[in-house]
């Protein structure tokens, strides 16, 4: 199987290459040099840059006040399968163009959706049979698979936390099918994103039975995944609201305590989206610091917001200081655990050529990539990380250490204090901290 054969759906648009910061070229990584080494790693083992199938190939640009203004050439055929396979080969010329190594996809990203289930199921393994050849040719690979599990309308009152079983089961089975999908396609790691496990209003929900069911739920997954030779690792993908008012996944810390709860602590790590961390009234750099301090920084969904409203934006992420501190947390913790950088994104409405697909994509890579090397040369050369470790000198020697080693009682504390005398006033030096990030960026 040729990659890009005769049906090139982006013509004229040839494999992005670094160029450097002096190119002048849109269709050119200005910073992102996938075999430039930062702080040990190439910058691709650093990011494994993902394409979201539901953004950048599905995605057609429709909101509540209109329909969808992108008229993709993949998305003719009326054959389920036919328009699945035209699909399958836009995503691979694009993720191949574009120069990333991973996808991730919902279970009916990949193909319709059917009127039954094993109509659904049969469609799914057929177009996998198709995806696993275009991998091979590629060497592309699956990030994480995920299930659709909040757009059917069977859905509408959740998918594990439904008050009715029937649809909890349903719920099973399609999650089966898609853990299937995601180990037939040698996925490496499984996400839930629960959209609409939470509630509307408390007054028609039994909120202690729909969290237990969800974590019954999600221990069923892990096993049977585990029993089908899944090695991979599970993402709870945290967001606070929308589309449901309030997500019972709120936000990093909320996730790290059900998981502690419902004994998922060792397979489940967590995948932190930037437009969800702000939508929690948090930064992203904040839930991605929770999600390491927890060892469960597992990967990203990278995209932003919009400081004007408040809603998940999905643009693509060009804020260079806040990924600068995301950056800044990422080294410092080593790193995501199994996952990658996920561009869950998409292009705006009005961005309607196809080559807008592109210059988002570079975008974003190009944006992390200058946050990763402007956050190593603030850890390598300038006074920040002196400064921070200095911040809490006072617990490196003395009773400052005994205290953090755990040898000291509330009455030491008070006996100490009274000998001490009122404590020194000391500045924490916010706008010295920020003016170093500037200097080196
Ligand atoms: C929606 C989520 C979704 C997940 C995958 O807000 O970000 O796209 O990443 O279901
Ligand atoms: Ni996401
Ligand atoms: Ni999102």
């Amino acid at each position: 199987m040729a990659l890009i054969g005769d049906k090139e759906f982006f013509k004229g648009i040839g494999e992005i290459k670094y160029e450097g910061k002096g190119s002048d070229n849109p269709m050119a990584f200005k910073f992102y040099n996938p075999d430039q080494v930062v702080a040990g790693k190439t910058m691709r083992e650093h990011f494994k840059f993902a394409v979201a199938y539901w953004h950048t190939l599905c995605g057609t640009g429709g909101d509540p006040f209109g329909p969808g203004t992108k008229n993709f050439p993949w998305s003719t055929a009326s054959d389920p399968i036919k328009a699945a396979e035209d699909k399958a080969d836009a995503a691979f010329e694009f993720i191949t163009k574009v120069g990333f190594d991973y996808y991730c996809f919902h279970d009916f990203d990949l193909v319709d959706e059917a009127d039954s289930l094993s109509e659904s199921e049969r469609r799914i393994q057929t177009i996998v049979e198709y995806i696993k050849q275009k991998q091979d040719v590629s060497n592309v690979k699956l990030l994480w698979g995920t299930s659709n599990c909040f757009s059917n309308p069977r859905y509408m009152n959740g998918a594990a936390s439904n008050p009715n079983f029937d649809v909890v089961a349903r719920a099973g089975a399609q999650v089966k099918i898609a853990l299937d999908t995601t180990i037939a396609l040698g996925g490496e790691n499984y996400v839930f994103w629960g959209g609409r496990e939470g509630y509307m209003s408390l007054l028609n929900t039994n909120m202690k039975l729909e969290q237990d069911n969800i974590g019954r739920f999600l221990n069923m997954a892990r096993d049977y995944a585990r029993g089908q030779g899944f090695k991979g690792t599970f993402f709870i993908e945290p967001k606070p609201m929308e589309p449901t008012k309030h997500q019972y996944d709120f936000d990093a810390a909320t996730s790290i305590n059900s998981l502690r709860e419902y004994g998922l602590e060792n397979d489940f790590k967590l995948n932190i989206e930037v437009n969800h961390a702000t939508l929690a009234q948090h930064t992203f750099q904040h839930e991605l610091q929770v999600a390491a301090n927890a060892g469960m920084l597992g990967s990203i969904d990278a995209n932003r917001g919009d400081y004007q409203n408040g809603w998940d934006t999905d643009q693509f992420p060009n804020n260079i200081m806040e990924t600068t501190e995301a950056m800044l947390v990422f080294l410092k913790s080593g790193g995501l655990q199994g996952g990658g950088i996920n561009f869950d994104a998409k292009t705006r409405r009005n961005s309607t050529d196809l080559e807008d697909i592109f210059h988002a994509h570079i975008g974003g890579a190009d944006t992390f990539a200058r946050a990763l090397l402007i956050a190593d040369a603030v850890l390598q050369n300038s006074p920040y990380q002196s400064l921070l470790d200095n911040r809490y000198s006072s617990f490196t020697t003395g009773k400052g250490l005994e205290f953090t080693e755990g040898k000291l009682s509330l009455t030491d504390l008070y006996d100490y204090a009274g000998k001490n005398g009122e404590p020194e006033q000391i500045s924490g030096k916010q706008e010295l901290f920020e003016n170093i990030l500037n200097q080196y960026s």
